[in-house]
């Protein structure tokens, strides 16, 4: 039986990696490893949380120590790094915090794999997941690929890009057998509302301002976030060590045509006149920094690998709609923080 540590699993994008593996794989030990931090929701995994191929473990990333001592015990046989700060605002805010989770956090857990497995790498595999984001912004032609330059501008972005780094030096220094992915913009269930699309979701159900940064002109390539669970996996298992993948939907929408969609979906869906959703739309000071474009050449992995996006934008954001109308109770406690309280009925009274 192999044991698999996939780090973050608790997030919005590690929720759905987690599923997936648990499901497809019932020979596979997965180990969760989440700092539960404002993001971390263990209720996005209640269908999974009984299995007994599943395990979750509450921990930090930074916590080297703690990290060296959980791989000596657990013994894995992959990694699959999610744990992140992920969200470009608060970067802006808060940028220390990014250099501790998404740096700092990233080498320990090299250190760690370096560490356990030694000279002993084969078969082994520490799968980085990082962002579009690390290779800058575009104009109005163009896409990135693999062997784009980097030229990150957020705090967020640098943190990742300095991460995708670490984790190349460590198989050129040390051998390390990694892998790296680099994905556009997710969207779909579970995401935390504070992500462009759930926060207009639940803004527009409650009749609150869209605040749209600067003109709304900035575009981004989107997927649904279970394709990119899909991708994981195959990356997982077929990429090959010392490769980078990117992944994407190609996909692009400017910020005010995809709320704009969102706005008429969400007119027919709650029984309102047409337009008047669109009425809420605030157009607020922009994103310090803010890229203009990002779009991704996903050929590569298409060609290698034979992955592809399994579904069309137009049906993803329907669904994802509908998931965050049908799910109040959800969205209403990730808001509230309740689903702190989840964890300790969970697993401290056990
Ligand atoms: P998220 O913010 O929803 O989840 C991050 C998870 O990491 C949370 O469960 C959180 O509790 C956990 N975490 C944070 N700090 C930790 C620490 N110090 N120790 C242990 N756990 C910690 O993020 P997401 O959107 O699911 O993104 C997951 C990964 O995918 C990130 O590495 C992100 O950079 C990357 N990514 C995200 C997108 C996107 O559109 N969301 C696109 C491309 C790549
Ligand atoms: O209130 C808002 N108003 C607005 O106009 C918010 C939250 C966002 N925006 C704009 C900024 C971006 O151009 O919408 C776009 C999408 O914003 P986010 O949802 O914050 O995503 P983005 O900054 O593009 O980054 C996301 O994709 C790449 C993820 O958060 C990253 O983790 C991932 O690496």
């Amino acid at each position: 039986m192999k044991t698999i540590l996939i780090t973050g699993g608790a997030g919005f994008i590690g929720s759905h990696v987690v599923r997936l593996f648990v499901n497809k794989y019932p020979e596979y030990k997965i180990v969760n490893l989440d700092k539960l931090t404002y993001a971390g929701n263990l209720a996005n995994l209640k269908d999974v949380e009984d299995k007994p191929n599943y395990e979750f473990v509450k921990g930090d990333i930074v916590d080297s120590e703690f990290i060296q001592k959980l791989f000596a015990e657990k013994q894995f046989d992959g990694v699959i790094h999610l744990a992140a700060e992920s969200h470009v605002d608060r970067s802006i805010s808060n940028p220390t915090e990014f250099v501790f989770t998404n740096v700092i956090g990233t080498v320990n857990l090299l250190n760690a794999a370096k560490t356990i497995w030694k000279d002993h790498f084969e078969g082994k595999k520490f799968y980085h997941i990082s962002t579009d984001e690390v290779y800058g912004s575009l104009g109005e032609e163009g896409m990135f690929t693999e062997e784009t330059r980097y030229d990150p501008h957020s705090p967020y972005s640098a943190s990742k890009a300095s991460s995708d780094h670490f984790v190349r030096a460590y198989l050129d220094t040390f051998g390390v057998p990694t892998v790296i992915s680099n994905c556009s913009n997710n969207y779909g269930s579970y995401q935390f509302p504070e992500k462009l699309i759930p926060l207009f979701i639940h803004n527009i159900k409650n009749n609150k301002p869209l605040p749209v940064y600067g003109k709304g002109e900035n575009v981004r390539d989107w997927l649904w976030v279970v394709d990119h669970a899909r991708a994981i996996d195959v990356i997982f298992h077929q990429g090959k060590v010392g490769e980078t993948y990117n992944i994407g939907g190609f996909n692009e929408w400017t910020n005010i045509a995809l709320i704009k969609l969102m706005c008429r979906k969400m007119d027919e869906k709650l029984g309102r006149p047409a337009g008047e959703s669109e009425k809420l739309i605030t157009y607020v000071k922009d994103r310090a920094g803010h890229d203009l474009r990002y779009a991704i050449d996903a050929t590569k992995i298409k060609r290698e690998l034979g992955w592809e996006p399994s579904l069309q934008f137009e049906e993803g954001i329907e669904k994802t709609i509908d998931w965050y109308l049908e799910n109040e109770e959800w969205l209403e406690n990730v808001i509230s923080g309740d689903y702190q309280k989840y964890y300790e009925q969970q697993y401290v009274k056990r």
